[in-house]
This record gives C-alpha cells, structure tokens and sequence, in this order.
C-alpha cells in the first residue's frame, strides 16, 4: 500500500496508542482543551458532568468526559512548540490516521482546538488578570521552517516582516480565520491582540538574570510592530491547526505586564476566571 507508514514513522505503544499522548481514538472527544500546565486539566475538567477517561504519560495529561451533555477532552501539552509538534501530530493521528493499517484515512475529520494559557503582555496598556484572545501569532520559536512553508500574509504581517529588524531570527506569522468565524463568542474579551510565541522564558522573553540578551529593546521593538502579548505555544497551535485541517483558538490570561514590571497579584484566580469563562463559551 502506496500511503502505509513504517513503524519508525507513527509509533505506538503495546496497546495501539500513539506513543507520546498514550491515547487511543475513543479517548478522544471532537472539541479539545490544550492547557500547558499538567496541573490545569483537574482545574478543567472538575466543570464535567462526569470524566470517563484519565490518562498520562510525561508531561501529557488528558482527561474527556461530557460538559451539559457534550463531549470534551482537557489535555497539558507542558512547555513549548517542540511538545505542540508532538500534540498536533499524534491528536491529527488519532483522528486521520487507522492506527493498526497504519493508513490514512480517506476522510478528514477537524478537531476544534482550544488552548487555555498563561500570557506576558508587550503592550504597558494591556492589565494583569484579563484574557486576550490571539488574532494573529508571530513564531519566533522556529519549528514551523521545518514544515512546508505556509504564511499567512495580512496588513499586520506585512507590516510585522517589513520592519522586524534582527536578521538572526526568522519569524513566521499565522491567523487565525477560526478567531474571525466565532468572534461572536468572544467579543466581550477584554483584548484581541497579536501574541508573540517564543522559544524560551528567559532571553526570548527579553528577561536578564546573569545572562544579557539579544537586545536590550526587545520587548519595546515588539510593541512598536503591533504586538501585545508573549507566550511559548501559539505559533505552533495556530500553524500545524491550519497545516493539518484542524481550528484553533487561544485565550491566554495576562500574568505579568513586563513593560510596568506587575506580576498578577493572584494568578490562580485570573486562570479559574478565564476556564469559567471559555466553558460558559464552548458548550452552550
Ligand atoms: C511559561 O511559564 C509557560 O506558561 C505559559 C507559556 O506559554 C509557557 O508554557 O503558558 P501555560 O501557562 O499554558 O503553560
Ligand atoms: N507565560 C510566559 O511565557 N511568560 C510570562 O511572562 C508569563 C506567562
């Protein structure tokens, strides 16, 4: 068979699951909850009518059950674009992919993606301990160059390229045209902005503990092209979403406005009222 994939390429693990997320197709509802923190999926899915499925390996926690009737899945992707890679791949797997043919499927089925996270802003107006919803996303982090390449281009985009000024970084841009299709939803969120995705939290994020970055205006320059946000996930969510068929949305709250130097006074309540707030949305 043409299309049938080695061992090598989709591993599993003994029972069939896919070999990271140690999920298998049915563990999986249609409308999925991406959080970084393992932590977070308890504080999720303690909202569901009831939880069927809890399962775990690594940094991948993943609990589904139903919301008012409806299945959901909450999942921790831990830190950074190089665990999305491996979430977006193996969640694409277990919904395109006959695991035990080890054959695509012929017909597409789309997950709707919806990343729950924690923010810095750029933008010194943009307040601890409100929610942004990302409407463009800046990949600073690198995985998408390893992909066919996909941009998308926009006002903010062209803009962002035409004057972004470090040659030693590559930035690829996304939309989210999901965000534009329910913004109904989410209209009442305090911000719609442009998130930066970066591959680290110390100097990618322009901080400086013993270690001098890039560039001292990092954060500044970022503003000054339309940025207003910072985290370590998006690109890659928005990116391999529009690559593989799939939607994606992120909603991150705002913990630290590095620009006044504020760290929110009680994160955990930020992050509970913005679960309350997204499930209200999703499940009607
Ligand atoms: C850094 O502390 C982590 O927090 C943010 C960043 O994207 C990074 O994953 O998101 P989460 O709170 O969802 O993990
Ligand atoms: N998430 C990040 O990646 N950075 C911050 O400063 C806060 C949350």
């Amino acid at each position: 068979m043409l299309n049938k994939l080695a061992a090598s390429e989709l591993v599993l693990n003994e029972d069939g699951s896919v070999y990271h997320l140690n999920l298998l197709p049915e563990d999986l509802a249609e409308k999925i909850i991406l959080v970084g923190d393992p932590d977070r999926v308890p504080k999720v899915s303690k909202y569901f009518d009831k939880i069927e499925i809890k399962k775990n390996k690594r940094e991948f926690y993943t609990h589904t059950g139903t919301l008012r009737g409806e299945r959901i899945t909450v999942m921790s992707t831990g830190i950074g674009t190089e665990n999305i890679d491996i979430v977006m791949n193996e969640l694409d797997a277990l919904m395109n992919i006959d695991l035990q043919k080890k054959e695509f499927k012929t017909n597409h089925q789309s997950l709707q993606l919806f990343r729950l996270g924690t923010c810095g802003s750029v933008n010194p107006d943009v307040e601890v301990d409100n929610m942004l919803v990302t409407q463009n996303v800046v990949g600073l982090d690198g995985l998408l160059h390893f992909y066919q390449d996909y941009q998308f281009k926009n006002e903010f985009s062209r803009n962002f390229m035409e004057k972004f000024p470090y040659e030693r970084i590559k930035p690829m841009l996304y939309f989210s045209d999901w965000a534009e299709d329910i913004s109904d939803y989410y209209k009442d969120a305090k911000y719609h902005g442009n998130t930066a995705t970066f591959p680290g939290f110390y100097a990618p994020q322009g901080r400086q503990l013993r270690l001098k970055a890039l560039d001292d205006q990092f954060l500044e320059t970022l503003n000054d092209l339309g940025v207003t946000n910072f985290e370590m996930e998006t690109s890659a969510i928005y990116g391999l979403s529009k690559l593989l068929g799939h939607k994606a949305l992120t909603v991150n709250c705002v913990i630290a406005n590095r620009r006044r130097g504020e760290f929110s006074a009680d994160h955990h309540a930020s992050e509970k009222n913005m679960i309350e707030w997204v499930l209200e949305r999703i499940i009607k």
